[in-house]
């Protein structure tokens, strides 16, 4: 059980391999160090302690030393040759999510002109979705946006639970928030609506802007639509307002930009363009805050006014790029989504 014999083996070993069959010759179960072990039965019972202590302590420095040659030649450099040019693995990239990026891009923006973002809950009371906007229950126009309802308690004030259909629900909670105007929110959310087609999904989002200040008119309005949609869709774009009803505004208007494919003018080589036929494609609604609204946020309509608008984040998404099918953003097919 002398050390020395190991050691120099151990010491002798000349790469990681052969130290690796040392220790499997030294140490290994059918190994030198557990022959001795075996043979403890033939020992005489005065002696087996002396001897039992004198193989764990050959065990323990037979380790000891292993250990210590294998830092050694790990330390080496290998004799097989390596290529440090080569380039290195590629390991594939991820990216946000189309929507996701969109959501970043017009919170700044918006930002950069004061706005702030919100976001409020995707699940609110009839309330927030309906009465606050001028919509008392059972009025007509309640049924433009058809609302999913939370199977929950209704609440005797606020009425029942529903999926917010619109961002429109933030309007009266940032009137209450603030309080006293200047008001400029931009509100992003999830909505829900229960419609499945190409420019329509069940959960969509919507981007909200609202601004509420004395002496607020059309003008600012106009302005900061036409300011988006060059920021957005890019330079030269331009917005137009056509006369709508939105129970919560007064006037109430539909917003359209010119098309970002024939640039506005309704031909793309001579021939009509197929993606808006007139050269201007839908934004969303907007309008001057109705009196009520504002009542009903705290704010004094006689002293105050104020706009806001509602638009479709998968919507600007598919003028943007030139998409014809929305379902395709959350399909989770990656191939469509790596494009962005
Ligand atoms: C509204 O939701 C109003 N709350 C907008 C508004 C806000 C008007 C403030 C005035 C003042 P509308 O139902 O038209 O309006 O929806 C606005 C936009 O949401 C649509 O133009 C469209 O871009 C988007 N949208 C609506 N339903 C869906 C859907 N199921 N899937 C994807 N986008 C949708």
């Amino acid at each position: 059980m002398d050390i020395g014999q190991y050691e120099k083996e151990i010491k002798n070993a000349s790469s990681l391999e052969k130290l690796n069959d040392l220790e499997i010759k030294f140490l290994g179960r059918n190994g030198l160090i557990n022959d001795f072990l075996k043979k403890i039965k033939d020992i005489p019972n005065e002696e087996k302690k002396e001897y039992g202590q004198k193989v764990n302590q050959l065990k323990k420095d037979v380790l000891r030393l292993i250990e210590s040659r294998r830092k050694e030649l790990s330390g080496k450099k290998s004799d097989k040759f390596f290529d440090e040019t080569l380039p290195g693995k590629q390991y594939p990239k991820g990216s946000l999510h189309i929507v996701s990026f969109a959501v970043e891009e017009i919170t700044k923006i918006f930002e950069k002109i004061g706005f702030i973002r919100v976001s409020y809950p995707e699940v609110d009371w009839e309330y927030g979705a309906f009465e606050s906007l001028n919509m008392p229950s059972g009025h007509p126009a309640r049924d433009d946006v058809e609302t999913s309802f939370i199977d929950a308690p209704a609440n005797l004030k606020l009425g029942k639970m529903v999926l917010t259909p619109h961002t429109s629900n933030g309007q009266n909670r940032e009137m209450k928030r603030v309080k006293t105007p200047p008001i400029r929110m931009i509100n992003i959310s999830k909505c829900y609506r229960p419609n499945w087609d190409a420019t329509h999904t069940p959960m969509f989002h919507q981007f909200e802007g609202m601004c509420i200040d004395k002496n607020i008119s059309i003008i600012h309005l106009k302005g900061t639509l036409d300011y988006f949609a060059e920021k957005y869709f890019g330079k030269g774009t331009k917005t137009r307002l056509r006369p709508h009803h939105f129970q919560f505004t007064e006037p109430s208007f539909e917003v359209d930009v010119t098309c970002t494919v024939c640039r506005g003018t309704a031909k793309v080589n001579g021939n009509k363009c197929k993606v808006c036929k007139s050269g201007w494609l839908e934004l969303g609604g907007t309008g001057m805050v109705h009196p009520n609204v504002l009542k009903e946020g705290g704010i004094d309509p006689n002293k105050y006014s104020g706009w806001a608008f509602g638009f479709g984040i998968e919507r600007v998404i598919m003028m943007k790029y030139g998409l014809d099918d929305i379902r395709n953003y959350y399909s989770g097919d990656i191939r469509f989504l790596e494009q962005f």
